[in-house]
């Protein structure tokens, strides 16, 4: 007897054990606890002010200008429908050819102040510009290439002004940089041999030289938008890119870098091999949003969209579908409530003046958010169900939610689902707060809102005053007891 039951006992102490070992190792397995000395060196978002900063913008600019503006995705009277600034790669162009472009860069209806009014106007909180694309040509007078505005007829910096005048505006700067550069003879897509090696040493100090440079020249600048880092000779750096990355982070506190700058050990981009996030904000929204809050891993992310289909620097002709105005601030609504911000593409002509149908869009999109900004700045995923009229986005910090609504439903009533004891308190019009709504109830935690008019010209705002409360205690639309 005695016996069976040590018998029974070891049994159960065995099966006990067992099930640890069985979940551990799940836990491991999900977790996946690889060692890396050049993975994620932080999980999850920032918690400093400048990153909070970021995280409040919600709409920011996009700037894409260099010599590609010249030919606008045409040469020698034939029209190319790949992105502009991609030309030199198509071999349409000789490099040579490409290259004189430098000769003509002369921008002379530039103006720093107006592009910044211009953005001022919009309502965007930060602009990325870029300081060099993947043609190599630098914006600024580097000391580390000829390849740049200095030996244009231009002659002189326009990065400098750039940031100076968007700054004066209360607009933070990042500055874009392409690590791949298509004009140093020293950049190599793959190390194959020993010459390679040598050549791609030096174009790393070249790489490491001119982002110090640029932290040196523009130290109010906010952060640094990594690009053309896909090819294997740079995937292949990780202790070099995590050592330079430390380096500017050093070199400038508070530095706010994107996902796209450097791999792990194993080659792992964006993301290690952990899984974890490596930079400060997910950087692989290109033209595209996220459909919902788990998409986006609790991280910080912003959106890089196009007017048309995939131009960003300046084309002569953009075909296919153009967004529209209300196309575009349906998708800034999108990314807003869903944690992240809408970064909103122009490319200036060669002659630095903006084409007409961007400041039509800069202007009207402006005079949006002129009504609504309170909506969008400092906004963040709301928790409440989606709806099919819109978004919602939550103040951060306070008991307000908007909803912003682009799809108006032939009933007129907008439905509203809250989250468990959230109760709204007061329901009005952003743009007219006179205008009240009294939320009719449809359920324990569901109601209608009536709109007062049909017809809609631009998508509009209601505010949502919320209180935190137990009530619905005597609500007839109690849950059955079962
Ligand atoms: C890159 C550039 O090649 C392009 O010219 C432009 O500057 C854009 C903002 O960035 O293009 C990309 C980069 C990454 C992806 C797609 C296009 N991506 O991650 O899907």
């Amino acid at each position: 007897m005695i016996k069976k039951v040590i018998l029974i006992a070891a049994i159960v102490w065995n099966c006990v054990n067992a099930a640890n070992v069985n979940a551990q190792q799940t836990e491991t397995a999900a977790q996946k606890n690889i060692v890396l000395q050049h993975g994620a060196h932080r999980i999850g978002r920032r918690t400093d002010a400048d990153m909070a900063k970021w995280r409040a913008y919600g709409l920011g600019q996009f700037i894409h200008w260099g010599l590609y503006s010249i030919p606008a995705g045409e040469w020698r009277g034939q029209t190319y429908s790949g992105a502009s600034e991609w030309i030199k790669s198509w071999k349409v162009v000789s490099a040579t050819a490409y290259d004189s472009l430098i000769y003509q860069f002369n921008p002379t209806k530039f103006n720093a102040g107006s592009w910044a009014a211009i953005a001022k106007q919009m309502g965007v909180k930060y602009v990325t510009i870029t300081t060099k694309h993947h043609d190599g040509f630098c914006l600024w007078p580097s000391k580390y290439t000829h390849f740049t505005i200095a030996n244009s007829p231009y002659k002189k910096d326009l990065i400098g002004p750039l940031v100076k005048a968007y700054e004066r505006q209360g607009i933070d700067v990042i500055l874009y940089f392409s690590i791949m550069d298509w004009h140093n003879p020293d950049w190599r897509y793959d190390i194959k041999s020993r010459e390679d090696s040598i050549a791609f040493e030096r174009f790393k100090q070249f790489t490491r030289n001119q982002l110090l440079e640029l932290l040196t020249r523009y130290p109010t600048a906010k952060g640094l938008w990594f690009d053309g880092t896909w090819d294997k000779s740079w995937v292949t750096q990780a202790a070099f890119a995590d050592s330079l990355e430390k380096e500017m982070r050093a070199k400038h506190p508070g530095l706010i870098i994107g996902s796209r700058f450097r791999a792990d050990e194993y080659g792992k981009r964006h993301f290690d091999s952990n899984g974890h996030m490596m930079g400060d904000y997910e950087q692989g929204w290109e033209r595209k949003i996220p459909e919902n809050i788990e998409d986006v891993h609790g991280n910080d992310w912003d959106c890089v969209m196009t007017v048309p289909e995939n131009q960003w620097g300046y084309g002569k002709v953009w075909k296919g579908h153009i967004k529209t105005t209300d196309e575009l601030l349906e998708m800034l609504a999108k990314c807003v409530s869903l944690d992240g911000n809408f970064v909103l593409n122009f490319g200036p002509k060669p002659d630095g003046s903006l084409r007409t149908e961007e400041l039509n869009l800069a202007k009207e999109i402006g005079e949006w958010m002129n009504t609504n900004k309170e909506a969008i700045y400092n906004g963040e995923y709301a928790s409440f169900a989606k709806q099919d009229w819109g978004y919602y986005i939550k103040k951060t910090g306070i008991n307000k939610i908007y909803m912003l609504v682009f799809n108006v439903p032939v009933s007129g009533a907008l439905k509203v689902v809250t989250p468990p004891h959230t109760v709204i308190s007061k329901a009005y019009d952003l743009g007219n707060p006179a205008q009240n709504y009294v939320p009719e109830e449809t359920g324990t935690f569901s109601c209608f809102i009536h709109l007062k008019q049909q017809a809609f010209k631009h998508p509009f705002v209601i505010v949502l005053e919320t209180t935190d409360s137990n009530k619905n205690s005597g609500s007839q639309y109690q849950k059955a007891k079962i």
